[in-house]
């Protein structure tokens, strides 16, 4: 007789598109997943609607919020990345050091903060390059989240220095595919983060889509860009995840030519961006190796003047 499969039971911090196209699949696949919201929220549980090509895949999934007790055996952190580390703290009563947490946002330079006030959980660090948006605008129903699955990409999770898998990641792979275990996950975060810097701000400064960058108007201040983050990546170790950052920079912007980038969504919501923690952790790398990076500079300056 097949002995019992036990499914780890997930709980989701960021209830935005690409925490609640991750819950989705976690829960369908047969890992209890509840979506935590913040305190105050009345909502007893979601229905999350995940449209791809003309289908809609509905899941029911029940919420909590951080105050309630209970251990938190995994957790799955979508938020932005300047979100990270008061959203862990908030359900930090819930954590202990068998506790799995893994950080799914993008940027750097939110880990090291978290982990210096939250030491014992077991941390995890992805990126992935899924594309969802939610699309119910108005964000009136608390209750409902429609997500649109704009494009399929893949999921990298790791663990610095462990090359083997933890007991969770075969289940997670089953339910979030593709996902691979990367046993070089620094220089996978890092080459995200080189992206990001190279796309992100210019977009949002300019309030273009990612195509406009091969433009010849931007074309060259993205090459500026990338030259300095290859300098300031080399600087810290990551020159080999970066030896090719304008085509790959090339590539994103020509793969994701009509999207809006996620900061420039944020300047257009009027939310407040991700550029500490995209930008901002570059030039705190780039000072520490001492290393100038004036194009960078600049723009983070013009993108965080946009906050006030
Ligand atoms: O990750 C992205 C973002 O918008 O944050 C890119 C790759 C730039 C795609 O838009």
């Amino acid at each position: 007789m097949a002995g019992t499969v036990k499914y780890a039971c997930w709980h989701v911090l960021g209830a935005g598109a690409i925490g609640c196209l991750f819950a989705g699949a976690l829960q369908r696949a047969g890992s209890p997943t509840t979506v935590l919201l913040r305190a105050g929220a009345t909502a007893t549980g979601i229905t999350v609607a995940v449209a791809r090509e003309g289908a809609t895949r509905r899941v029911e999934l029940p919420v909590s919020t951080a105050i309630q007790p209970g251990h938190i055996s995994h957790l799955l952190v979508t938020t932005k990345a300047q979100d990270v580390c008061t959203a862990v703290m908030s359900v930090g009563h819930r954590l202990d050091s068998s506790s799995q947490v893994l950080l799914l946002a993008n940027g750097l330079g939110f880990a090291e903060e978290l982990r210096a006030s939250l030491p014992s959980p077991v941390y995890y660090y992805g990126t992935t390059t899924e594309a969802a948006y939610r699309r119910d605008p108005s964000r009136q129903n608390a209750a409902r989240r429609e997500i649109y699955h704009a494009g399929s990409g893949i999921t990298r999770i790791g663990r610095p220095g462990i090359s083997t898998p933890p007991a969770w990641f075969e289940q997670w792979a089953r339910a979030v595919q593709p996902s691979t275990w990367d046993p070089a996950i620094e220089q996978s975060l890092w080459l995200k983060l080189a992206i990001n810097c190279a796309i992100n701000p210019l977009t949002a400064l300019h309030r273009c889509p990612n195509g406009d960058l091969a433009r010849p108007h931007l074309a060259p201040r993205v090459a500026n860009l990338c030259e300095e983050i290859m300098q300031v990546s080399a600087a810290a170790g990551y020159a080999e995840a970066t030896a090719n950052l304008p085509a790959r920079v090339a590539e994103v912007v020509t793969a994701t030519a009509a999207n809006r980038s996620s900061m420039l969504q944020d300047v257009l919501a009027g939310r407040a961006t991700e550029i500490d923690y995209i930008t901002g952790h570059l030039l705190r790398v780039a000072v520490r190796h001492g290393i100038a990076a004036p194009a960078n500079e600049a723009l983070y300056r013009s993108i965080a003047a946009l906050a006030h």
